[in-house]
């Protein structure tokens, strides 16, 4: 400990087998660059071991590392961890896991942040710097977003597909799986418009845009637009808000994709905004198609009687929908599968996202599910969302996790992407197509080769999940 020369390695640990992530999957690792961002002033470089091998050289050759860690990938991180301080060098770990559990991830390191970064990052590092580190550092309050400095993309890897942006923290809902709440408060924190428009001229300005989406953009401007993903976990939080951030958006003429709840769907200026903002994309979890598993799930702004309405208004405004659903609740039996997969295909929704129910460290779940000594496992290498942890109660462990993988392969099948969900067999799409032409075909094109990468990351999961059993 002592005086930072050398720099501080930020690390994202695989949540995957190294190499198993396509390249649409490689989400910019916009955690490390926030929290060089914290303290700037200090010398970074940032390894994701998602889109590339860990340099151990240049970890070496650091005065201090830190790592980022979800429960999925925390044993991979603690194994880096430990690797690290065997060779003398200082470990910091943050993030998710290690802020709901600290005193498990202090075994590994020499100090874990809890929470958010902003105040206790630069705290931290005076402290390294005098010899003083402390075990844990938490904040004192939650951080007013309008000091949110802009993060630190220039030490970001070029091998990303898109980049993103943080918009807003916390989550005024509470449903019994996510952590969200928990760790980022259950007020919804705002970043000012201002900033967001100031980082977002920054952002646009340096996108590189490849050879073959400014040729096709000539003809077909929507290609050559940059593209931004918003990494949060509701952008319709506050309708207010959402409405007048849309609408300053507008001037910027870039495409956009986030998470949003489904009530977005209820608020017809609202979509026309966002789509006229360069909305393409929005992730939205339905969770259930099961009123009775939603309650159980605390998930009660779910509506099921609005789903498919949700679905045909955003394809009427050219947005793709990716939905969510999840398996295992104590009120799913083993039809669950067929039945969500069927109305998944019924909605025509573009892309959906099959897991199982999985209790994380710090969640509602968590706390009924060991109570009721349900919990089959504690290998956090396995909370990966689609292998059973606990027992469910109307099926069997191997019922589950073979119904989900069946629900996986079944949505991506030839035959459901090219005859039941294949837009052009959508009149909702014809219908865009006369209005607007060019948003139209980028959702063919979202489609089709969204589907494709999914089809192939589906097979290699599998293929890897199952070489694993
Ligand atoms: C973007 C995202 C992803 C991206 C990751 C991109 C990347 N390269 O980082 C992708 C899409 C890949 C992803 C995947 C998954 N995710 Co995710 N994801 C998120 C999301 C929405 C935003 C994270 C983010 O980038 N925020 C922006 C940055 C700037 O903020 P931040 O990460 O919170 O970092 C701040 C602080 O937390 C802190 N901090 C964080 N780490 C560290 C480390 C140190 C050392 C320090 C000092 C500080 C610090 O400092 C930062 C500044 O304040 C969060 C939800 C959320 N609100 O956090 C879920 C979240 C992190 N994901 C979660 C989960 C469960 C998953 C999956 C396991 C499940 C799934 N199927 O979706 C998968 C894992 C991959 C797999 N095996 O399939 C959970 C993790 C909970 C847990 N205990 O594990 C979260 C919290 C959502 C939830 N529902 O609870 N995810
Ligand atoms: S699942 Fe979504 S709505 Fe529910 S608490 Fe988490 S972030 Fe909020």
């Amino acid at each position: 400990m002592g005086k930072i020369e050398k720099g501080i390695t930020i690390i994202s640990p695989s949540y995957t087998k190294p190499g198993l992530l396509l390249k649409g999957f490689r989400f910019p690792f916009l955690t490390g660059a926030q929290i060089a961002a914290c303290a700037s002033q200090y010398p970074y470089r940032i390894m994701d071991e998602n889109i590339e091998l860990l340099d151990w050289e240049k970890i070496e050759n650091s005065d201090l590392v830190a790592i980022s860690l979800m429960t999925v990938n925390a044993p991979r991180a603690y194994r880096i961890a430990d690797q690290t301080r065997a060779m003398g060098i200082p470990v910091v770990l943050g993030g998710s896991h290690a802020s709901m559990l600290p005193r498990e991830a202090i075994q590994h390191a020499d100090a874990v942040v809890i929470g958010e970064a902003e105040q206790t990052w630069p705290k931290l590092l005076r402290d390294f710097e005098h010899n003083n580190l402390q075990k844990f550092y938490k904040n004192e309050h939650l951080i007013d977003p309008a000091t949110i400095p802009f993060p630190r993309r220039d030490l970001l890897s070029d091998k990303y597909n898109f980049s993103a942006m943080q918009l807003t923290r916390g989550c005024p809902y509470n449903c019994y799986f996510c952590s969200v709440s928990r760790l980022f408060g259950k007020k919804y924190r705002t970043r000012p418009i201002t900033h967001i428009l100031e980082e977002l001229k920054q952002i646009i300005s340096q996108e590189k845009i490849s050879w073959w989406r400014k040729g096709m953009g000539k003809v077909w401007k929507e290609l050559k637009k940059p593209v931004v993903i918003f990494l949060d976990d509701n952008i319709f939080g506050r309708p207010s808000y959402a409405k007048e951030l849309f609408r300053k958006l507008i001037p910027f003429k870039f495409l956009w994709g986030s998470q949003s709840t489904m009530n977005i769907g209820q608020d017809e200026e609202a979509l026309e905004l966002a789509a006229e903002s360069g909305c393409r994309a929005l992730f939205i979890g339905l969770e259930s198609i099961n009123p009775t598993t939603l309650k159980e799930m605390g998930k009660n702004q779910n509506k099921t009687e609005f789903y498919e309405q949700t679905i045909q208004k955003l394809h009427k405004y050219g947005i793709s929908v990716i939905t969510a659903f999840i398996f295992g609740a104590d009120s799913d039996s083993k039809e669950v599968f067929k039945r969500t997969v069927d109305f998944a295909k019924r909605i025509k929704a573009d892309l959906a996202q099959f897991t199982i129910l999985t209790p994380l460290p710090g969640t509602k779940l968590m706390e009924i599910w060991e109570k009721a000594k349900r919990i089959i496992s504690k290998d956090w290498s396995l909370y990966d969302f689609g292998r059973p942890v606990a027992k469910p109660l109307n099926m069997t462990i191997e019922e589950l996790e073979k119904g989900t993988q069946w629900a996986w392969k079944k949505f991506y099948s030839l035959e459901s992407m090219l005859i039941k969900r294949f837009p052009l067999n959508d009149w909702q799409w014809m219908k865009n197509f006369q209005t607007s032409p060019q948003t139209a075909l980028l959702r063919l094109l979202f489609y089709g080769g969204a589907n494709r990468v999914f089809r192939k990351q589906i097979k290699r999961h599998l293929a890897f999940q199952e070489s694993q059993s």
